[in-house]
């Protein structure tokens, strides 16, 4: 059954609270949601999400949209989906890069597909492995007081016990004061981890590293910026804490080049950063053979683009530093009827055909910045 229109929506959803990052400060989240209908009407929806337009990396929501529907949405129109590893190779042949672009067609297609055949997404991806996964919570309200009662909170309620803390923004010594003070307050009870999303030069990232090392902080994710490959080995090879690559950790040729020279020892695996989910698992195999410790990682997605994630994590055998994929709670409301569960520390990983997710189409046109029915 062919494919007969795929649409590509950018959506703005409001956020709980501001969410402070190294470089940007979420308070309306950007998701690209995209919808393949096939020719008897049947239809797939994927998500993936950026965050703070062009400071977080080149793959902004427009350049995603434009670039699906000039160059990608022509491959697509009239094939079957269930060849969506041929029609994706096809598309790497013709569209460099667009990682992002390439993810959200390819998750539609799998979702279309699963659906028409009644099986859950990740029947399609080898079968899921973990019925359930560790969700991290990023700690990112710009204030040590109300991140400390936050993750008190969260701890109570059992929703979560990893916790990262988004630092990099402003001075490097106050950065690490509010690490200290967060393991302070609740380290007893809850993995800390930081991400720095690439705000230090390597000679802050030592001085930090060390005091964030010796106040037990879990994990530091990307402390430099992603052309510092050698940088990232160097601090691998001082410090004991493990140093994860994120932003630099893209499609499989930079996974490769990380993992053989060890610019880092773990990597946050994404599947709009690696191009789709199909990828996400030739990465995270690339990873496991070099001995690399896997995250689940996440750029916020609402529950439709989270549902995709937990998807292929399902498939996954570990994730060492859990996964991340908290999105939903962040958000102020959902384009789906349904939404995903946590429970005891966890997130559920959906069942039902496709992504598991039922479509709210009248959110999706509330929060779309154009909406059109494609029904040609
Ligand atoms: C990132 O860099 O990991 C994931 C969680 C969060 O708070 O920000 C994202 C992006
Ligand atoms: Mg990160």
């Amino acid at each position: 059954m062919g494919i007969r229109s795929v649409d590509i929506y950018i959506l703005d959803i409001p956020t709980i609270r501001p969410h402070q990052l190294a470089m940007h400060t979420i308070t309306a989240q950007s998701i690209v949601v995209a919808r393949i209908i096939n020719e008897s009407g049947l239809e797939g929806w994927a998500e993936m999400a950026t965050i703070g337009g062009a400071s977080y990396g080149e793959g902004t929501p427009e350049a995603i949209k434009a670039n699906i529907d000039k160059y990608i949405t022509p491959l697509l129109i009239g094939k079957d989906p269930a060849h969506f590893s041929k029609i994706m190779f096809q598309v790497s042949k013709a569209v460099r890069g667009n990682n992002f672009a390439k993810a959200v067609v390819e998750a539609a297609m799998i979702d279309l597909l699963a659906k028409s055949k009644n099986i859950p997404a990740y029947e399609l991806l080898g079968g899921k492995i973990h019925d359930s996964l560790p969700l991290a919570w990023t700690l990112a309200s710009g204030d040590t007081a109300k991140d400390i009662e936050e993750a008190k909170e969260f701890l109570h309620q059992k929703r979560h016990n990893i916790f990262k803390l988004k630092i990099g923004k402003g001075d490097p010594y106050k950065n690490v004061d509010h690490v200290l003070k967060i393991i302070a307050a609740v380290g007893d009870q809850a993995r800390v981890t930081v991400d720095v999303n690439q705000a230090w030069d390597e000679k802050t990232a030592n001085y930090c590293i060390e005091a964030l090392e010796e106040g037990g902080v879990s994990m530091v994710e990307q402390p430099l910026p992603t052309w510092n490959y050698e940088g990232m080995a160097r601090l691998t090879e001082r410090f004991k804490v493990p140093i994860m690559a994120d932003e630099s950790a893209t499609g499989l040729h930079e996974i490769f080049q990380i993992a053989k020279h060890r610019y880092g020892n773990c990597i946050a695996l994404k599947p709009c950063k690696h191009g789709g989910l199909m990828e996400t698992k030739k990465v995270a195999a690339i990873a496991e053979g070099a001995g690399f410790g896997l995250y689940g990682g996440s750029m916020i997605e609402s529950s439709l683009g989270t549902a995709v994630c937990a998807s292929v994590y399902a498939t996954i055998s570990e994730f060492e530093f859990g996964i991340e994929i908290f999105g939903p709670m962040l958000y102020q409301d959902r384009i789906t009827v349904n939404d995903l569960q946590f429970e005891n520390f966890e997130i559920v990983i959906p069942e039902g055909p496709g992504f598991g997710m039922e479509i709210d189409l009248d959110k999706v046109k509330h929060y779309a910045r154009e909406f059109s029915y494609n029904l040609n």
